[in-house]
């Protein structure tokens, strides 16, 4: 039986996602994060030393990365769904994207969430205009503009 090592809020729901594409039966070992510093439980650990989510077990093995998960779970259990033949452009593309999400989509979108929580947290009252500047620049840099541009050259190359 699988059995996924959930956080709550975490990549872990693209593993929930692809087992219900795929029709598979599985188990939930729900784990919850600390409400102050949003870090998982140190439980996790014990199940991989990573000690992140998402963790899927599947009889002896024991494997952490999303992306690995879902390259797993399709080769070993996909029968041909959701993954097009290796060695052709279509798997090519479909590898990219695989890896596009983790690789160069997820950090700027994290450095995002990081920034907007720190400006949001209680600080001395001259302080705060210097951390929103700093913020405000990382942001800028970092993420909005990084990432818009990325996404944009992305579709106009692959989605035309
Ligand atoms: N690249 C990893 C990232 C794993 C990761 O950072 N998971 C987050 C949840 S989305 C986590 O466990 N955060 C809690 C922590 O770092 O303690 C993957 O794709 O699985």
């Amino acid at each position: 039986m699988i059995i996924v090592h959930h956080l709550n809020n975490s990549r872990s729901q693209r593993v929930l996602w692809l087992l219900e594409e795929l029709g598979l039966e599985y188990e939930v070992k729900r784990y919850e994060r600390d409400p102050k510093t949003m870090l998982a439980p140190a439980s996790l650990r014990q199940v991989h030393p990573l000690g992140k989510s998402p963790v899927i077990t599947d009889g002896d093995l024991v494997l952490a990365e999303s992306g690995a998960i879902v390259e797993y779970l399709v080769d070993r259990y996909g029968q041909g769904q959701l993954a097009p033949p290796p060695g052709t452009p279509e798997w090519l593309r479909y590898t990219y994207w695989l890896h596009y999400a983790e690789g160069s989509a997820m950090p700027p979108l994290l450095l995002k969430l990081v920034f907007d929580r720190l400006e949001q947290q209680p600080m001395l009252f001259l302080v705060r205009p210097i951390a929103r500047a700093i913020s405000g620049s990382v942001k800028l840099t970092h993420t909005e503009v990084a990432s818009k541009n990325r996404l944009e050259a992305e579709h106009r190359r692959f989605c035309n």
